[in-house]
């Protein structure tokens, strides 16, 4: 049988279960999750090889009314993933209200001619379950889709289907990616998303949303006893000095909760012993500033703005 390629990008609302979808399709955590909307701030590619046929997803931020440069460089990098594709998914959470934005995402899919798979996410949720197929025609009468497929990545229900789906517009051709690749994400980059997603779920409001993470450091030794051991140094940075302090936190208590989750899923991710060493440091306003973005690797700069 000949090989085959299949170019997906994962689409839609902040929050609605993309990268969830992603790393169920894969099989592999390789996007960072959380219960806030914006979690994702670059494309992030996860490759799937099963024999013959190769997946390429691509997992984009949620589309969003900007609020600063970050927001636009977020939205932009939505519009770039979308061309040459074979197929999209566009993923919306079941229990919420569409919003003009999604709207105009699938209007430009009509445009390109791009066929889209419709994923109703989170029907674990809906207790009533007519209510999906009240979804189902809502959207329906939205766009042609080329199927819908109502699903709950967090009980593993009809993930399987999506795949099926996916499979039709696959593409004979070599594979893309080498049979083995997981993701594009450089090991220091899914690092310091690991930590990023950690204060993501230990803290609220403002803070989470003002911090980026780099990794400054990422290298593997011997320890006396003859232990291999990873160190990794990363800044945490955040917008303004109060909260600098919030994730120090009283005496120093919310750095190592922070700090001791990280060490446990980098651990478990790349199966060795780390020793993680956390600095923070403020830069003031900077989702605002575009040099400090493209420092962040969070640029994105296609002419079309
Ligand atoms: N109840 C329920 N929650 C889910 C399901 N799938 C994802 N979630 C939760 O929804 C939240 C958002 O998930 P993400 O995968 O980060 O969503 P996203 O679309 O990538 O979000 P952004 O990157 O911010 O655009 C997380 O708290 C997930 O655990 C599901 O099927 N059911
Ligand atoms: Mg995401």
């Amino acid at each position: 049988m000949a090989s085959k390629t299949v170019f997906v990008t994962i689409a839609g609302k902040a929050n609605a279960g993309k990268s969830s979808l992603l790393n169920a399709l894969i099989g592999e955590k390789i996007a960072m999750v959380s219960d806030k909307p914006q979690t994702t701030r670059t494309k992030i590619t996860g490759v799937l090889t099963q024999g013959e046929l190769q997946y390429v997803f691509v997992d984009t931020p949620g589309i969003q009314k900007a609020r600063n440069k970050l927001g636009e460089h977020m939205n932009r990098t939505v519009k770039d993933s979308i061309a040459g594709i074979d197929a999209a998914i566009f993923v919306a959470d079941i229990t919420r209200k569409t919003m003009d934005e999604e709207k105009a995402l699938l209007a430009s899919f009509k445009a390109s001619k791009t066929p889209v798979i419709l994923v109703l996410n989170k029907i674990d949720l809906i207790e009533r379950k007519e209510e999906i197929a009240v979804s189902i025609a809502k959207f329906a009468a939205i766009h042609e889709f080329a199927s819908i497929i109502p699903i709950s990545v967090l009980e593993n229900d009809g993930v399987d289907i999506v795949l099926e789906e996916i499979n039709k517009f696959a593409v004979e051709g070599p594979h893309y990616y080498p049979d083995d690749k997981l993701t594009d994400q450089p090991e220091m980059v899914l690092a310091g998303e690991m930590i990023r997603e950690k204060i993501l779920h230990l803290m609220y409001e403002e803070v989470p949303h003002g911090i980026a993470v780099t990794v400054e450091k990422m290298s593997e030794r011997e320890t006396r006893n003859g232990e291999d051991i990873l160190d990794v140094d990363a800044v945490i940075f955040c917008e303004r000095d109060s909260h600098k302090g919030m994730i120090i936190g009283k005496g120093g208590a919310m750095l190592r909760q922070i700090g001791k989750l990280a060490r446990e899923e980098l651990e478990s991710f790349f199966r060795i012993k780390v020793n993680l060493q956390l600095w923070i440091k403020v830069k003031e306003d900077w989702r605002n500033r575009e040099g400090i973005i493209r420092n962040f690797g969070l640029s994105n700069t296609s002419s079309d703005k």
